[in-house]
């Protein structure tokens, strides 16, 4: 079902002290970085320097708005690790295969993840207490 871990993705309060401190702490840099309205976040890929196209990523999420689901976190738990993110190569297959199991979806439909990926998540209830993301990449031409 899984092809890779995509990303870990860490929930911030602020996207740009979170990107200098994981740059001069550990010199990690940004891949990619975008503001995504349906979710209510700003974000920044980071990679380690040198590593291949499409390693594991370390997703910094900062929220936009109060009623995002990365505020709601913020609020509760504070920062820290918010979810955990699979690659897959269909995600509609793997939503189907996970529901056959009995595992809910947050999304009847995937919606629009990082760099025009399509994204679905597990609710954490069904996954050991886990947000996983389910992110079928974008074709790259
Ligand atoms: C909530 N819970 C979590 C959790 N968030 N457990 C583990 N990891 C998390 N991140 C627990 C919470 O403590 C509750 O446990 C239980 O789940 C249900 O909580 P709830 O109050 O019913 O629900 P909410 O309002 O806390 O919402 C949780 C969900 C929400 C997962 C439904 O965060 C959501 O819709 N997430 C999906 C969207 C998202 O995370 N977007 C931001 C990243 P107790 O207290 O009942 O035991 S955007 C992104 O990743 C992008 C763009 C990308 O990768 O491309």
């Amino acid at each position: 079902l899984v092809t890779a871990i995509d990303h870990v993705g860490i929930a911030v309060p602020d996207l740009d002290a979170a990107i200098a401190f994981h740059r001069d702490t550990f010199g990690l840099e940004v891949a990619h970085s975008e503001v995504n309205e349906e979710q209510g976040v700003r974000e920044a890929m980071m990679r380690a320097p040198g590593d291949a196209t499409g390693a594991t990523q370390v997703q910094l999420i900062a929220p936009l708005r109060e009623d995002s689901a990365i505020a709601k976190f913020l609020d509760r738990n504070g920062p820290g690790l918010q979810q955990l993110a699979y690659r897959v190569t269909d995600v509609e297959a793997a939503m189907s295969a996970l529901r056959e199991k009995g595992l809910r979806l947050l999304y009847g439909e995937p919606r629009r993840g990082t760099a025009g990926s399509r994204i679905n998540f597990v609710h954490p209830k069904d996954a050991g207490g886990v947000l996983v993301e389910l992110v079928e990449p974008a074709e790259v031409h």
